[in-house]
Parts: C-alpha cells; sequence; structure tokens
C-alpha cells in the first residue's frame, strides 16, 4: 500500500428525497440502502464503503434532516442525521437542482462551520442546462468558495469527477475496513430494508409512516436462505390495507422483496411475511428501542 493511501468518512446529508441514498449506491456499486420516490425513506445511518487502489472512502448515508418533530422516530431520524456531522471527514451535502427551498439553506447554515465540504447537486438530469447556472449562482452566494459540482446519482452522470475530488478531500491514511467489505451493516438488516423499501413503494398516503419491518428468522441453508420478518403497523385499520384482498398485496410486496434478496444474496430465498399490531410504535420510546431506532446502534 503506497504512503499516498487515502482513507475516511463522508457524510451525505440533505433534506428528504435529494437523492443521498441514490448517490451512495451509485458510488458503491451495490444496492446498500432504499430508495423511493417519497420523502423520509431512510431512517438510520448506514455506510457504504467504496475501495479504490488509491482510497477507501465510507460514505455515511442518513435521514433527511426536517423540521418535523412530531413523533419520537422524527425525532431520532434528525439525530441519527445531524449526528454524522462532527465525526465526518468530509461533508457533502446533496440539493435538489430543481428546488431549493428553506429548510435546505438552514442546513447549509448548519454545516457552513466546516471547512471539509462540499456541495452536490443532483437531478441535473431533470433541467436543462441553463436552468443549472441561477442555482450555481445562489449557491455561491450562500456560501461563498465552496465547491459545487452538478450530478446525476440517478444517471450516473459527472459521479467519476465527484468521486475523485471527494478522494482529494480524504486525510492520508491506512483502510478501516476490509477491501471486501461493503457495508457496516448486516444482511439481516438490508433484508428488513428491502421489505419496507417495496411497502414505501406500493402503499399510498401517510401508511408507510406507520410501517416498520423486522427479521426474525434468518438461516441460511446450503442452498436456500429462509427469512421470516414482520411488518408492524401503528392502527388495526392499517393491518387489513397491507395484507390487501384476498392477501394479494402482502404477497405482491413479497414476491417483489424475494426477487430483490434472491439477487443481493445469489441464491434461492424463502420469504415469510406477517403483518403485527403494536399501537403508536413511532411515538413510543420503548418500541423503537425495539425495533432498533436507538441512539447505541444495535445489530449493525
Ligand atoms: N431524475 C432523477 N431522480 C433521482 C436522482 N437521484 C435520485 N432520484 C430519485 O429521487 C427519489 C429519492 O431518492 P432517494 O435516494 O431515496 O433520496 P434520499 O435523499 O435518500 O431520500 P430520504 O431517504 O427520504 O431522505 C427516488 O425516486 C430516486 O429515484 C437523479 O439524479 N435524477
Ligand atoms: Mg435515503
Amino acid at each position: 500500500m503506497s504512503d499516498s493511501f487515502r482513507c475516511g468518512y463522508v457524510a451525505l446529508v440533505g433534506t428528504p428525497n435529494t437523492g443521498k441514498s441514490t448517490l451512495m449506491n451509485a458510488l458503491v456499486g451495490e444496492k446498500l440502502s432504499i430508495t423511493a420516490h417519497r420523502p423520509q425513506t431512510t431512517r438510520h445511518q448506514i455506510l457504504g464503503i467504496r475501495n479504490r487502489e488509491d482510497s477507501q472512502c465510507i460514505f455515511i448515508d442518513t435521514p433527511g434532516i426536517h423540521d418535523d418533530r412530531s413523533k419520537a422516530i422524527h425525532r431520532y431520524m434528525n439525530r441519527a442525521a445531524t449526528s454524522v456531522l462532527d465525526d465526518a471527514d468530509l461533508v457533502c451535502v446533496l440539493l435538489d437542482v430543481r428546488r431549493i427551498g428553506a429548510q435546505d439553506e438552514k442546513i447549509l447554515r448548519l454545516v457552513a462551520k466546516y471547512d471539509q465540504l462540499l456541495l452536490v447537486l443532483n437531478k441535473i438530469d431533470l433541467v436543462a442546462r441553463e436552468d443549472c447556472l441561477p442555482v450555481l449562482q445562489r449557491l455561491g452566494e450562500l456560501l461563498p468558495g465552496v465547491e459545487i459540482v452538478p450530478v446525476s446519482a440517478l444517471k450516473r452522470e459527472n459521479l467519476d469527477t465527484l468521486e475523485d475530488l471527494i478522494v482529494a478531500r480524504l486525510p492520508p491514511g491506512r483502510p478501516f475496513y476490509a477491501s471486501d467489505q461493503l457495508t457496516d451493516r448486516s444482511m439481516r438488516f438490508i433484508a428488513a430494508e428491502i421489505v419496507r423499501e417495496k411497502l414505501f413503494r406500493s402503499l399510498d398516503k401517510e401508511l408507510p409512516y406507520s410501517i416498520t419491518v423486522n427479521v426474525d428468522h434468518y438461516v441460511e441453508e446450503p442452498d436456500l436462505t429462509r427469512i421470516a420478518a414482520t411488518i408492524w403497523v401503528e392502527r388495526k385499520s392499517q393491518k387489513a390495507i397491507v395484507i390487501g384482498k384476498g392477501g394479494r398485496q402482502l404477497k405482491k410486496i413479497g414476491s417483489q422483496a424475494r426477487a430483490d434478496l434472491e439477487g443481493l444474496l445469489q441464491g434461492k430465498v424463502y420469504l415469510q411475511l406477517w403483518v403485527k399490531l403494536r399501537e403508536d410504535w413511532a411515538d413510543d420510546e420503548r418500541s423503537l428501542a425495539a425495533f432498533g431506532y436507538s441512539d447505541v446502534e444495535q445489530g449493525r
């Protein structure tokens, strides 16, 4: 390993739905963090490790920072997002080029004090080139001298440039993780997240926000992985919606999640899903801790 090897933590922060998880997955080259068209999809910090010959870049995907503090889970999510800032070697703020609002500006004021700071202007595939210019100018006025990188995480535009800029900002040092490790999260955790993603993408309105998923059994057999998971809802009426008429909704969620898991594990998966009720779990500290939403990370 050469003396010029670089290694460090890169926090990906921003308002909900700006493309943080999409960007981390694109940079690492694996789908580690779930994504959806709706805001507040990510609920935890998730590491994604990118190994190159010259560097190890440890990305930290975080929940979108938002003003909603109505439930305990929202407060947990905001803590999970902002607590990475002080320890990161580089802070990357994700912005949606189409709309930079008051909440984004609040985040920019919050991160202005960090020396190692990069603004990532995402979703440039959705606007004309000339529409980027006023946004770049406005950001330049808000945070003078801070580098801004326009990208499309989804279409993988300009990601090589972004990666090189990130690596150049990392401190010199040996790798913290083995070169074949992609994340700090367990397959159990990722399996639960994949089920949650399918629910987020299939269910309407507020229902996805009332749901959490827990893997109860995860057993690797020689030619099959057996996974049993519980989908927890907050209200009795929600249970019927998740299951759907004749169990059709649950079956659809199950087969979509199984297909993703089989791709990830490169083998057959038997997935069993249950739907259970725990009233108001999202606003109850004890339930949150039991479901893995606690500041002292458990079962990563
Ligand atoms: N067109 C386009 N869509 C994008 C791009 N990046 C992300 N998206 C879409 O934007 C939506 C949100 O992406 P996520 O990666 O889940 O966003 P996030 O910032 O992680 O969201 P939270 O976890 O809710 O904070 C998804 O539908 C993505 O497919 C991009 O560069 N271009
Ligand atoms: Mg996310």
